[in-house]
């Protein structure tokens, strides 16, 4: 086996063990807050914010989340910690959804770039969504751009 496997294994590695690093921060520091903390005041959110943003969500993002967040306990009269993990939650998913017109690459000519780590589906989803379109009558052209390996072409 050559230098080059090795290499290959130590970067994957290294790469798996840095973002399960990441998860275990975010996933044991929202934990951490939801049984720590006894009433929902500034310390509970400024410490939320800040699991968030070292949890890569970024700082537009996280503000929004936590806005939401905050509305919802207001509004819901929420004062136990513990019950709005499930509030956080919402407020995550909301932050991700997107508007219809978001890709207008369905009425014109259009470039659709997929990046992810290794294995999350890349491949499987590009697939998807070119049968999908092909099946709408549309031209679809799928290229791969690894940069060390070449994506599965067939
Ligand atoms: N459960 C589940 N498995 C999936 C999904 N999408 C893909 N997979 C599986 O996950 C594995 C990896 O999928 P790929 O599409 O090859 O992932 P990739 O991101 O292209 O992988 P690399 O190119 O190797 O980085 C395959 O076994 C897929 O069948 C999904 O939505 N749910
Ligand atoms: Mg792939």
């Amino acid at each position: 086996m050559s230098e080059e496997v090795k290499e290959k294994k130590g970067f994957f590695n290294k790469l798996v063990e840095g973002l399960t690093k990441t998860r275990n921060n975010i996933v044991s520091g929202i934990d951490a807050i939801f049984s720590g903390f006894s009433k929902i005041d500034e310390d509970f959110y400024e410490e939320l914010e800040e699991i968030l943003i070292m949890g890569d969500l970024g700082v537009k993002a996280t503000e929004e989340i936590l806005d939401s967040l905050r509305q919802k306990v207001k509004e819901q009269h929420i004062k136990d910690p513990a019950e709005c993990k499930q509030l956080l939650i919402d407020s995550i998913k909301e932050q991700m959804q997107v508007e219809n017109t978001a890709y207008r690459f369905e009425e014109v000519t259009s470039v659709v770039l997929v990046i992810g780590v290794n294995g999350v589906g890349k491949t499987t989803t590009v697939g998807k969504l070119a049968g999908k379109l092909k099946s709408q009558g549309k031209k679809v052209v799928i290229a791969g751009a690894d940069t060390f390996r070449a994506a599965a072409g067939d």
